[in-house]
């Protein structure tokens, strides 16, 4: 009997390109499969570069939707802006222009019109997905960057959105590398380049995969999230 189509949402990558392999052999996504990024592939961990190769070759493997995150608004802003280049270096950009081989000039086209091809939220019936944050009412169109893309789930932790769906955002990093469901919003940046977890949430099942730093991976349901086996 045929399985029908899963779809995993992966959380913010930073670097950790050995992590994201790991967590990827564990997923084992079909041609039919679909993989949701929150974004934030670059910076702080060792090996942007390498993050984004590997995504490059998933993208021929099965469907792959990529989200833009901050980290990934500054590389590319970088590009025009001397001013966001300073801030980007300071905040993880150092480490990502150290896996191009030290200078934005060394990224390659292919990679740039990877972020470039990156959207800011992507909606199914039920669920939709951002970076950051969103506001409850207003259609995610209509939503600014500095919420999409930069405001924390901390201080500012949204009602449900009018829109009916659950919402499923990265960003504000989980520092015990546990997941959380809090119903209508789940947070899937789990610390990985602090030394936690890379986590994939298996949306059909609930089924959380994750990868770490060190050659770890696990797998629990998401309801059991507060106690992993
Ligand atoms: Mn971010």
């Amino acid at each position: 009997m045929a399985t029908s189509p899963r779809t995993f949402v992966i959380g913010d990558i930073h670097g950790c390109s050995m992590a994201l392999d790991n967590l990827i052999s564990s997923c084992d996504p079909k041609e039919a499969d679909t993989l949701v990024f929150l974004g934030d592939y670059v910076d702080r961990g060792p090996d942007s570069a390498g993050v984004i190769n590997s995504i490059l070759q998933l993208i021929k493997r099965c469907h792959v939707i990529p989200l833009l995150g901050n980290h990934d608004w500054m590389l590319m802003a970088s590009e025009q802006d001397k001013s966001i280049m300073d801030f980007w270096i300071q905040h993880g950009g150092a480490e990502t222009l150290e896996s191009y081989g030290g200078s934005h000039r060394r990224i390659p086209a292919s990679h740039l019109a990877f972020f470039r091809h990156c959207q800011r939220f992507h909606e199914t019936d039920d669920y939709f997905f951002v970076h950051a944050n969103y506001q409850a009412e207003l259609p995610l169109r209509e939503v600014d960057d500095e919420t999409l893309l930069w405001q924390h789930t901390v201080k500012r932790f949204p009602a449900p959105h009018v829109n009916g769906k659950t919402a499923i955002v990265g960003h504000t990093p989980q520092l015990d590398g546990l997941p959380k469901d809090h119903g209508h919003i789940k947070l899937l940046d789990t610390f990985c380049y602090g030394g936690q977890w890379l986590t994939a949430l298996e949306l059909q099942q609930g089924q959380v995969y994750q990868a770490n730093n060190t050659g770890d991976s696990r797998e629990f349901p998401l309801s059991g999230s507060d106690d992993p086996i």
